[in-house]
């Protein structure tokens, strides 16, 4: 017999997405429909990514994935939906147009790297399933936008479909019980709103204890505070945020940020058995960040605080994201460095004591 050895393969690379309003919660578990809508920064391609590739063969009997290196199982139920959703959209193609290759019908095989530690709390499932289902719409030719990618990618990680596109980029809850409302869609680009830069401090790279998805459920079950949040409060700041970045009024950006950041870790302590991803070190970094915003702020006769420099924000784990323009980079990093040296043996509390003595 011939052996058959023709074969498909493409590369793709998805950066990480930092949320600057929170997805937590989900009102649909099997479609990944989130409670509330939310609003994500793209980092930069340089920076935290995911780099897929996927080979289609005839020759593949089955499909196979690795990710790091590590093969892991395929019929993972996140995974299969993509994939299986991809292989339907990909055979309605070859249905109506006799010419294309049979790709529905070939195995594939997957290998997807991170460049940072995985699921320490810095979005890996948000860049690895945006990576791998727009691997698959360049595979298998999807005619399709990036919005419905979007919503493929949803299908694996809730946070993934913002990192379909760069800048600013929102999420739609949507409100349809099926999901074809529930997609990203860009607010901004990069360019719209140069010189914005991302910090992230590394305070651990350890696996977090409670994953996003469980975490987020518990605070559905239990949290008061999340209906509060989702009714009256995220509504308006998703409105104020699109605005601040439009108009790119850093100080209203910041103060939106912040004030998500530590709403959405309010209610994960309003949980039961509530949920902690904020350490010593990331209450410290946000006692610094609050005392440096402190020597510039002031308030304008309109009663609006104006001379931010910085926001902090914290996802599902310790590590924090710094954001600001490009202007007080070095400012923060020095202030940064000079409280949390790297290889430091200090303790926590000193930290802080030495940030007050020189703030
Ligand atoms: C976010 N996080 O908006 C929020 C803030 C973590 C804190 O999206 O169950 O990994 O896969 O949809 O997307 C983390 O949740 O959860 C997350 P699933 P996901 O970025």
């Amino acid at each position: 017999k011939q052996r058959i050895t023709k074969s498909k393969e493409v590369t793709c690379s998805a950066p990480v997405n930092i949320a600057v309003i929170k997805y937590w919660g989900k009102r649909n578990t099997a479609l990944l429909l989130p409670t509330n809508s939310s609003l994500s920064l793209t980092l930069n391609q340089d920076d935290l990514r995911s780099t897929t590739t996927i080979r289609a063969s005839p020759d593949f009997v089955s499909d196979r994935i690795w990710l790091n290196g590590k093969e892991e199982n395929i019929n993972a139920k996140r995974l299969s939906n993509v994939l299986s959703k991809a292989k339907e959209l990909r055979k309605e193609m070859e249905e109506k147009d006799a010419d294309l290759e049979k790709l529905s019908e070939w195995g594939i095989y997957i290998a997807s790297y991170n460049n940072f530690p995985t699921a320490a709390g810095l979005a890996s499932s948000a860049s690895g399933f945006a990576c791998l289902t727009f691997a698959l719409s360049q595979i298998y030719d999807l005619s399709i936008n990036l919005s419905q990618v979007s919503m493929l990618a949803r299908l694996g990680s809730g946070s993934a479909c913002r990192s379909l596109f760069g800048g600013f980029v929102k999420w739609e809850m949507g409100t349809k019980d099926d999901g074809s409302d529930s997609l990203a869609i860009q607010v901004a680009s990069e360019t719209d709103w140069p010189g914005m830069e991302a910090l992230i401090l590394v305070v651990s790279d350890a696996r977090k204890d409670t994953g996003s998805t469980e975490g987020m459920q518990l605070t559905v079950e239990t949290s008061e505070l999340l209906k509060h949040r989702i009714e009256k409060v995220v509504p308006q700041r998703m409105l104020d945020m699109e605005k601040a970045i439009a108009e790119k009024d850093f100080d209203s950006f910041a103060e939106i940020t912040m004030a998500d950041s530590n709403q959405f870790h309010a209610v994960c302590l309003d949980s039961y058995p509530p949920i902690f991803y904020l350490n010593d070190i990331s209450k410290a970094v946000i006692k610094v960040i609050t005392a440096l915003n402190a020597r510039s702020i002031h308030t304008d006769p309109s009663g609006k605080k104006k001379g931010y420099k910085v926001a902090y924000t914290f996802d599902a784990g310790p590590n924090a994201v710094l954001y600001m323009q490009r202007e007080h980079l070095s400012e923060v990093l020095g202030v940064i460095d000079y409280l949390f040296p790297r290889k430091s043996t200090q303790k926590v509390g000193e930290y802080y004591g030495k940030a007050k003595e020189v703030l």
